[in-house]
């Protein structure tokens, strides 16, 4: 301590302001318990649900069940603390007068573990939709690839620091979703066309249905990660609803359409149900003896 007589003169200065905190609250640490439970419940029906559909036509069945395990265990790292980081973001209050500008500085908790989830559930939930539709492998790739490329810039996007390559990397996943609409709305839609009636139309609600929940999430990003408008509770609330209808609601129809339907049209045949041996693909003897 300064003896006294001798305390420094305070020079005229402006004191940086402590960073603002943005970070969940009770209701957000709630939200994220409840959707984890929700997603083992559903994950835990549609193993049961695979089990009980004979071994070559339950792919539907495993592929959603593995979208609702994944969702699972990214809503549980969330839920404990882990899948979060914190970005720093800083910006400067310019002051035209005698006070000197501030240099502010925003803490908010960035949900990492979500982008891993949906680089890994959203080209299952595309494989879901381009099988129902009778896509073929090369347009289900492009729109897959599109759409991890869509997460990945979404995940740069959200732990940038900085206002101008955030919103590039944004308008790249924006893009790269327009691609993926493409593939389904154009191509799946000529595809299912020439399918039976009953296939056309629940690809149509189904689809139609992920269309609009899908093109919801980059709005909520916008408002969230991308301009801190909504608090991070709201985010952690808007984001659950939309995951709760993405996929435990959308597995359900799925499977309970699927399971009502006659097979021959909601049947994926070859390879995928009966492996190799079963005729496409299998390997005849003399294939590797130039005969
Ligand atoms: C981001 C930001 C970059 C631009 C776009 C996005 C779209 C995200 C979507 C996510 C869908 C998630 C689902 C999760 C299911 O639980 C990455 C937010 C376009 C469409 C269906």
């Amino acid at each position: 301590m300064a003896p006294s007589g001798t305390a420094p003169i305070p020079l005229p200065t402006a004191t940086p302001p402590a960073p603002t905190i943005q970070k969940a609250g009770d209701t957000g640490d709630r939200t994220l318990w409840v959707v984890c439970v929700i997603m083992v419940i559903s994950s835990l029906a549609f193993y049961v649900m695979a089990y009980r559909t004979p071994a070559n036509k339950r792919f539907f069945h495993t592929i959603t069940a593995f979208i609702t395990t994944f969702a699972a265990i990214s809503y549980y790292s969330m839920a404990v603390g882990d899948g979060i980081s914190i970005r720093t973001s800083t910006y400067v209050e310019k002051h035209h007068g005698r006070i000197p500008d501030l240099t502010l500085t925003v803490q908010r908790e960035v949900y990492w573990a979500r982008y891993v989830d949906w680089a890994l559930t959203t080209p299952l939930l595309l494989v879901d939709l381009s099988l129902l539709a009778g896509l073929n492998g090369a347009d289900i790739t492009v729109a897959v690839v599109a759409d991890v490329i869509m997460v990945l810039t979404g995940l740069f996007a959200a732990l940038s620091d900085d206002g101008r390559p955030r919103w590039g990397y944004y308008a790249i996943g924006c893009l790269a979703y327009l691609v993926v609409v493409w593939q389904l709305a154009v191509g799946g839609r000529a595809t299912v066309a020439k399918k039976d009636n009953k296939t056309a139309t629940f690809f149509y609600a189904i689809a139609g249905f992920t269309f609009i929940l899908w093109t919801i999430y980059p709005i909520i990003w916008g408002v969230a990660d991308g301009s801190y408008t909504i608090d991070v509770d709201a985010e952690i609330v808007s984001y659950a609803i939309l995951d709760v209808l993405a996929k435990p609601v959308f597995g359900f129809w799925l499977l309970f359409t699927h399971d009502s339907m006659a097979e021959s049209t909601f049947s994926i045949g070859g390879f995928w149900s009966d492996g190799l041996g079963s005729g496409e693909g299998a390997l005849r003897v003399g294939d590797d003896d130039g005969a």
